[in-house]
C-alpha cells in the first residue's frame, strides 16, 4: 500500500465572520486586545472589501488542490493536506497534532509565502518544528522560500505580459513588485527578504521583457518601529513626479492570494493615489488556486522531497 505522508500547508489565516475579527487581531498583537479605534478600522477595511475576506477558502482551496496535483504525481505515496494557520484555528500546532493521531510519521511543510523572512517563514516553521518535538510527532521537512521557482516566475511574467498588452503606451507604464513591509530592525540582523523580493523583481522582468520596473513595500503595521520603505503610495507618486507614468502596474508578488492586503491596499489605497495623479491602475490576477499556480507548488514540494532524498 501506498506511504501516508503529511503535507502541512501554512498560511497566515483570515476572520471568517465578524465575530472573528476582534480575537484575530489580538493574536496578531501578540495577546494585546486592540483598542475600539483600531478595532473599528479594521472591521471598515473588511467592510470595503465585501465584509469578509475571500482568504479562508482561497487558502483552503490552494491546500487541497496542491494535495490532489501531488497525488496525481506520485505513486508510491498518499499525501494528506493539513491547514496549519499563523492567527486562527486550525493553527499550526492544531495542524502537527492533527497529524500524530493521524498516525503521519514524515511530513513535508510549505507556507503559502514565497519569501523567506524571520517574521514570517521561520516562525511558521519554528512553531511547527516545535511543536512536533514537544509531542514527539512527525518528522517535518520544512521548506525555507521559494521565491525563485521558475514555474512562480511564469506566472507574474505572463500576468505582466497580459497587462502591458491592455496598454497603450507602454513606455510609460511602471510595474511596481511588492511585499508585505517588515520593521526595518530585520534587515540589521542580516534577513534575506529583502534582496529575495528584489530577485524576484528582476527575474520576472527579465521573463516578461519589461524595463521600467521597481520594488516597493506595503501594508506596514500599525507599530512605533520604522518599517521598510517606500511604502507603495509614496513610491507612486515619486515614479510619477520623477518620470510621469500614465498606468502604473502594482504586482504584490510576496502574497499568493486576493485579500485584505491586495484588494485594500492596493485596490483601494493605490488607487486613490492614481486617481488622484490621473493615472491608469492595474493589478494583475493573484495565483489563487489557479492550475498554474498549484503545478507550481506541487514542483516545488517534489524538488524538496528530491534534495532529500
Ligand atoms: O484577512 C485578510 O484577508 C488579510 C490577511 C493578512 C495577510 C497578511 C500577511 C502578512 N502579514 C505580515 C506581517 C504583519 C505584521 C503585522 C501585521 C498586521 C496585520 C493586521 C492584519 C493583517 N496583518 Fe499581516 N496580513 C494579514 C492581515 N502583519 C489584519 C493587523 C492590522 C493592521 O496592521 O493592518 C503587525 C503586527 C503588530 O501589530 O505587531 C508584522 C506578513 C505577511 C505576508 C507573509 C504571510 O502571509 O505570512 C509578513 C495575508
Amino acid at each position: 500500500s501506498k506511504k501516508k505522508y503529511g503535507l502541512l500547508v501554512m498560511a497566515y489565516g483570515t476572520p471568517r465572520s465578524k465575530e472573528e475579527i476582534e480575537p484575530y487581531y489580538t493574536h496578531i498583537r501578540r495577546g494585546r486586545k486592540p483598542s475600539e479605534e483600531a478595532l473599528t478600522d479594521l472591521t471598515e477595511r473588511y467592510e470595503a472589501i465585501g465584509g469578509i475576506s475571500p482568504l479562508a477558502k482561497i487558502t483552503e482551496d490552494q491546500a487541497y488542490g496542491l494535495e490532489r496535483y501531488l497525488n496525481d504525481q506520485y505513486e508510491d505515496r498518499q499525501f494528506k493536506a493539513y491547514l496549519g494557520l499563523k492567527h486562527i484555528d486550525p493553527f499550526v500546532e492544531d495542524a502537527v497534532q492533527q497529524m500524530k493521531e493521524d498516525g503521519i510519521e514524515e511530513a513535508v511543510s510549505i507556507v503559502l509565502a514565497p519569501h523567506f523572512s524571520t517574521f514570517s517563514v521561520k516562525s511558521y516553521n519554528g512553531r511547527a518544528k516545535e511543536e512536533a518535538e514537544k509531542i514527539g510527532g512527525p518528522v517535518i521537512h520544512s521548506i525555507e522560500s521559494w521565491y525563485d521557482e521558475p514555474k512562480f516566475i511564469q506566472y507574474w511574467a505572463d500576468q505582466v505580459k497580459q497587462t502591458m498588452e491592455k496598454i497603450e503606451d507602454k513606455e510609460k507604464a511602471c510595474v511596481i513588485f511588492s511585499a508585505h513591509s517588515l520593521p526595518e530592525r530585520i534587515i540589521a540582523m542580516g534577513d534575506p527578504y529583502p534582496d529575495q523580493l528584489q530577485e524576484t523583481a528582476d527575474l520576472i522582468a527579465k521573463e516578461a521583457g519589461i524595463t521600467n520596473y521597481t520594488i516597493g513595500w506595503q501594508s506596514e503595521g500599525n507599530t512605533p518601529d520604522p518599517w521598510i520603505g517606500p511604502d507603495v503610495q509614496d513610491l507612486t507618486r515619486d515614479l510619477y513626479n520623477e518620470h510621469r507614468y500614465t498606468s502604473m502596474v502594482y504586482c504584490p508578488v510576496g502574497f499568493v492570494a486576493d485579500h485584505l492586503e491586495v484588494l485594500f491596499d492596493n485596490d483601494v489605497e493605490c488607487k486613490v493615489v492614481t486617481d488622484e495623479l490621473g493615472i491608469d491602475y492595474y493589478r494583475p490576477e493573484m495565483p489563487n488556486a489557479k492550475d498554474e499556480f498549484l503545478d507550481c507548488l506541487a514542483t516545488v514540494v517534489s524538488n524538496k522531497l528530491k534534495e532529500k532524498e
